[in-house]
């Protein structure tokens, strides 16, 4: 079978890892939604199980649902963050206030083993190692990558980090694919 024309692009590329949430309205479909917006310019090579967390920094307000994915693409980090927050305003999320419920959140968690601290873009996110929402879903597909900064590797991290509350759903979200 050809490849299409983003994979060949995407041949090179270092593997990205994404953290999305959603914790307003129909989150599933929120979170399919953005998954087929994000194929426009990476190549998906893995979803994570849907994970059902108990908000974090800000606990008054509803429970979020959860998941990381991998991809390649060809995009630098910074349009690669532009493209992600046009997908969140396409969707129609609303800005609240720091850590607030949201329609659509996706962050960007690693990009290969990139280090870049910029006023708009910090790699690897830098609340990520505190975090179980991000970390048990990412432990489902990566539990061997390493963070380029500290070198634990996404297991370790999850093991360090409280995982009350945290519930791994049974249904994939797409029924064909549970791990791409
Ligand atoms: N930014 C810098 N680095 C990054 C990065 N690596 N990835 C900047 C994404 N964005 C990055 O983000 C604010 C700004 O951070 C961006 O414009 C970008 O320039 P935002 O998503 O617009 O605002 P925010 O989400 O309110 O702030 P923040 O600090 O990004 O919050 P988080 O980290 O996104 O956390 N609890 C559970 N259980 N599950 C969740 O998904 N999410 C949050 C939000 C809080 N609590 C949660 C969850
Ligand atoms: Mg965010």
């Amino acid at each position: 079978m050809l490849d299409s024309p983003l994979r060949q692009q995407t041949e090179c590329a270092p593997i990205c890892y994404l953290g999305l949430g959603s914790n307003l309205g129909q989150r599933e479909v929120h979170l399919r939604q953005a998954i087929k917006l994000l194929r426009a310019f990476m190549v998906v090579s893995a979803i994570s199980p849907v994970y059902e967390t108990p908000p974090w920094g800000v606990v008054d307000q509803p429970d979020f649902l959860n998941i990381c994915v991998a991809g390649s693409t060809h995009l630098p980090p910074l349009p690669l963050l532009s493209a992600l927050k046009r997908i969140e305003n396409e969707m129609g999320r609303r800005a609240t206030y720091r850590w607030g419920p949201r329609l659509i959140d996706i962050d960007l968690l690693f990009y290969g083993d990139l280090i870049l601290e910029t006023e708009r873009l910090t790699i690897p996110h830098p609340h990520l190692a505190a975090r179980a929402f991000v970390l048990a879903p990412l432990a489902d597909i990566a539990p061997g990558y390493l963070h380029p900064q500290t070198k634990n590797s996404v297991a370790e991290m999850l093991a360090e980090v409280d995982q009350t509350g945290l519930r791994r759903l049974a249904a994939p979200l797409f029924a064909e694919d549970a791990h791409v």
